[in-house]
């Protein structure tokens, strides 16, 4: 599945341009209400930035991973907070139903996530089990044409805007590992469910957080994600791969945006007489910065393209994930310093942006997980 090049370069026009136009000029407005105002969720409902990656014939776009990496990258030279709240609908939230839902689940959710009607969440993170996932804890017991389900999910990005929820609970509490977990497809509004407020975070404001408790949630036997048992951890997996290659191209475009801010500063900003972009040190800042995007973009677009040609790419992802958001990391502490004070200041973006990309290293598995599935995979082609 793949946009004709036509299509798809008329649409990444479109996405810049109101990228410039209506993004920029509202990221204040985000950081001071905490929220994303709900005229710019409906343009984005208009734009289809919904359903990129939701196949046509289910009313999506229908990007491959190409494309959807270069739109992701496109958009989020704006803030990150707006690209949360597409990003689980086109990532990590529906992909598990598109990889392996029934088709009268696809019927059922996919036309109203790709319309924007509903979104979607992932929800896998639980009090006791994060970077462990296999460890979960949530229960869904059968019981008749029902399960039930008992348990708490933690961190869950966009909980109170979802109309579903992806939800990986243990449907085998004899299996401790990954194969006793079962994925579900939940209506939030199903009675038992309580969605508490959403997190107050260090940065990504207007981005919503919250903890969903289960508790007694009935749910009808039809709600098992592809009608097997014990699938939920892989599907998991599969879906964190490709999100991860996502997430990279969410890096990749901020840190653009980050570096274009450094720059311009360091061209404008006069010390000693001249602009402090004559000076070499500040220029190495630069440069350093510079050669981490472009590694950056080149990677992803390497894994995106590898992925588009049905490869496994659980490693390249991982390594994509963990360069491009340590190199995001980077690139915004040294915007920060070429700002000097200036840099600490709220009313320069680059505060904000260092705030907000901290949690790149953090979510959908940190950088110590990344090291680990690809040194995993590295000895496990050594050893086979
Ligand atoms: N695709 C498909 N299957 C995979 C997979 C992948 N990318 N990675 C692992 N698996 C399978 C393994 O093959 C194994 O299968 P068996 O049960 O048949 O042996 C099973 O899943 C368990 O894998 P593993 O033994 O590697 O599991 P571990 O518990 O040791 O660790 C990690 C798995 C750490 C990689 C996993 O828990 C992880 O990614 N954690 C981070 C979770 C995360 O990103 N959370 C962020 C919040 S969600 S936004």
């Amino acid at each position: 599945m793949a946009l004709d090049p036509e299509t798809f370069s008329l649409m990444k026009d479109a996405v810049s341009r109101f990228v410039r136009e209506r993004l920029v000029p509202a990221e204040d407005i985000v950081e001071e209400t905490n929220d994303v105002p709900e005229e710019i969720i409906n343009e984005m409902r208009e734009l289809g930035l919904f359903g990129l990656s939701i196949p046509e014939e289910y009313g999506g776009i229908g990007l491959n991973m190409s494309q959807e990496c270069e739109i992701i990258h496109e958009l989020c030279q704006a803030s990150i907070s707006f690209r949360s709240v597409i990003g689980t609908t086109v990532g990590i939230g529906s992909q598990g139903l598109v990889m392996t839902g029934t088709e009268e689940q696809k019927q059922e959710y996919l036309p109203r996530l790709a319309s924007g009607e509903i979104s979607s969440a992932f929800c896998l993170t639980e009090p006791e089990s994060g970077s462990d996932a296999a460890s979960l804890r949530t229960l869904a017991i059968k019981d008749g044409d029902s399960y039930v389900l008992n348990g708490t999910k933690r961190f869950i990005t966009n909980a109170l805007r979802a109309g579903m929820l992806t939800v990986m609970a243990r449907t085998n509490p004899e299996k401790k590992g990954a194969s006793g977990v079962s994925a579900f497809l939940v209506d939030p509004k199903t009675p038992g469910i309580t969605i508490s407020k959403a997190d107050n975070k260090m940065g990504q404001r207007g981005t919503k957080t919250s903890d969903i408790i289960f508790e007694d949630v009935r749910i009808s036997a039809s709600s098992l994600m592809g009608g097997v048992e014990g699938q939920g951890f892989y599907t998991a997996m599969k879906v964190l791969d490709r999100g991860r290659l996502h997430l990279s191209s969410v890096s990749t475009g901020i840190s653009q945006r980050i570096l274009q801010e450094a720059l311009n500063y360091a061209a404008e900003r006069k010390q000693f007489g001249k602009p402090i972009g004559e000076f070499q040190l500040v220029q190495a800042m630069l440069a350093d910065s510079q050669a981490d995007l472009y590694a950056s973009m080149s990677m992803t677009k390497d894994a995106a393209r590898k992925y588009d040609d049905g490869e496994d790419i659980a490693m390249l992802a991982a390594c994509c994930k963990m360069f491009t958001t340590e190199a995001a990391g980077r690139i915004a502490d040294k915007a920060v310093q070429i700002h000097g004070g200036a840099g600490y200041m709220s009313e320069y973006k680059v505060e904000r942006f260092y705030r907000d990309v901290r949690l790149l290293r953090l979510y959908e598995g940190t950088t110590q997980i990344q090291q680990l599935v690809i040194a995993r995979n590295m000895l496990k082609a050594v050893n086979n």
